[in-house]
């Protein structure tokens, strides 16, 4: 005997099957059913958007004038499947006040796989070029000439001093500092443009910075400068004067010396260029001078005994390595990462069509590092 209950949902399991069956079996079925609106909203490339109101309403967008003049570059982030909204947030400013009109090309790094859903997501939001590597685990985890029980004591005491981030936190400053512009789908750029979530792009770009780094020369692009906690470099001078010592030759004789050192090299001053924001050089990371010194740091292991960051070994590289004249202050693009912003001055903030309040600016803050790198010109 059947029971009320069970002839109600036998009912429901045959109506529901049916709407299965014929969602792929009729087209015109299909199209009405709210799944498979989803799935066409995500087949990219992506048409112009049509939301059922009547076409006079529509002013639709001029074809991209595309610059004649590219350079070899592209956009890099290195972020989970969960960092997905808060790229997408990132990535929408990038495309809107930059990219729209210059469509350079995307790469998207994560140690595991990135799911698919993250793929249709990011890639609904650009007509460039979107590439999705997987890094691999040599190059992410910890190396195995680290002494994990020295590792983990370190961890422990600078949990003790209240000093945050774990073992992944680790892994992604030494990938980042040393490890990205060698994975394979950069290895076709010359030139990178760092993008992190939830960042503020406040101003239009109207130009192509990567053809200025290239053009003129340059290897590094900050935006913001600031100094770096002590907790978390005890020994990264030390180990630094120690690799200068034994590679003479390497420094740039022009370099930034002065915007990491206030006394010729001595002590570091703790000054770094802030990397979340990075537009650079691979090419430059890929060359002999920084080549030897991250694999030196690498092997001296501060990346986990102690928390050495990209920012300082990135900054430390750059001064070190480049002529001062090619690490350059982008002056003009408007930028923040939480808790930090640096919103252009004067006449720049108004060419620039800015939305930040220009009296919210870290630029001359007292923590900022911004007067040192001025006073080297
Ligand atoms: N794939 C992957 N990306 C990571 C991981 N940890 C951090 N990232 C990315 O690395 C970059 C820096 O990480 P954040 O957590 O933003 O570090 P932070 O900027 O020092 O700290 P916040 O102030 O929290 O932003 C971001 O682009 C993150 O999305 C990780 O474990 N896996
Ligand atoms: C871009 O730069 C990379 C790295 O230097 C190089 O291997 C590649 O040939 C360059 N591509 C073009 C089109 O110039
Ligand atoms: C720095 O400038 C000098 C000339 O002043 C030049 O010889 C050298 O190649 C430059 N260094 C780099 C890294 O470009
Ligand atoms: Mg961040």
């Amino acid at each position: 005997m059947m029971t009320p209950m069970r002839y109600i949902v036998l009912v429901l399991v045959i109506i529901l099957s049916l709407h299965y069956i014929m969602s792929f079996s009729h087209e015109e079925y299909g199209k009405a059913t709210s799944l498979d609106r989803i799935k066409q909203s995500w087949s990219g490339p992506n048409p112009p958007y049509k939301g059922g109101i009547p076409d006079e309403y529509y002013k639709p967008s001029a074809p991209v004038d595309l610059p004649d003049r590219k350079a070899n570059a592209t956009f890099v982030m290195l972020v989970r499947n969960s960092d997905l909204t808060g790229i997408l947030g990132s990535m929408k400013q990038i495309e809107d006040r930059f990219n729209r009109k210059f469509q350079y090309p995307y790469v998207f790094l994560n140690e595991e796989p990135f799911t698919d859903e993250f793929k249709k997501h990011i890639t609904s939001l650009t007509d460039a070029p979107v590439e999705f590597g997987l890094i691999p685990n040599e190059d992410w985890v910890q190396p195995p000439h680290i002494d994990e029980e020295r590792a983990t004591k370190a961890r422990q005491e600078m949990v003790d001093q209240g000093v945050i981030y774990g073992g992944a936190y680790r892994n992604m400053c030494r990938f980042n500092s040393g490890l990205f512009f060698k994975q394979e789908l950069l290895q076709k750029y010359k030139y990178y443009w760092r993008v992190e979530p939830d960042i503020k792009i406040f101003c239009d770009v109207d130009y192509d910075p990567f053809l200025v780094m290239q053009d003129q020369d340059k290897v590094y692009g900050f935006t913001i400068s600031l100094y770096e906690y002590p907790a978390t470099i005890p020994t990264l001078w030390d180990t630094t004067r120690k690799f200068i010592k034994e590679n003479p030759g390497l420094m740039a004789p022009d370099n930034a010396m002065g915007f990491i050192s206030d006394d010729g090299g001595e002590t570091y001053n703790r000054c770094h260029f802030w990397s979340n924001f990075e537009i650079g050089s691979l090419d430059f990371w890929r060359g002999e001078g920084y080549t030897k010194y991250f694999d030196y740091l690498d092997k001296e292991g501060g990346f986990y005994y102690e928390r050495w960051g990209d920012a300082p070994v990135h900054s430390i590289g750059a001064a070190l390595f480049a002529n001062k004249s090619q690490i350059h202050f982008f002056n003009d693009i408007g930028y923040r990462h939480e808790p930090f912003q640096h919103c252009p001055q004067g006449d720049v903030h108004a060419a620039g069509r800015c939305w930040c309040n220009p009296s919210e600016n870290f630029d001359y803050e007292w923590y900022s590092c911004l007067n040192r790198y001025d006073q080297m010109f």
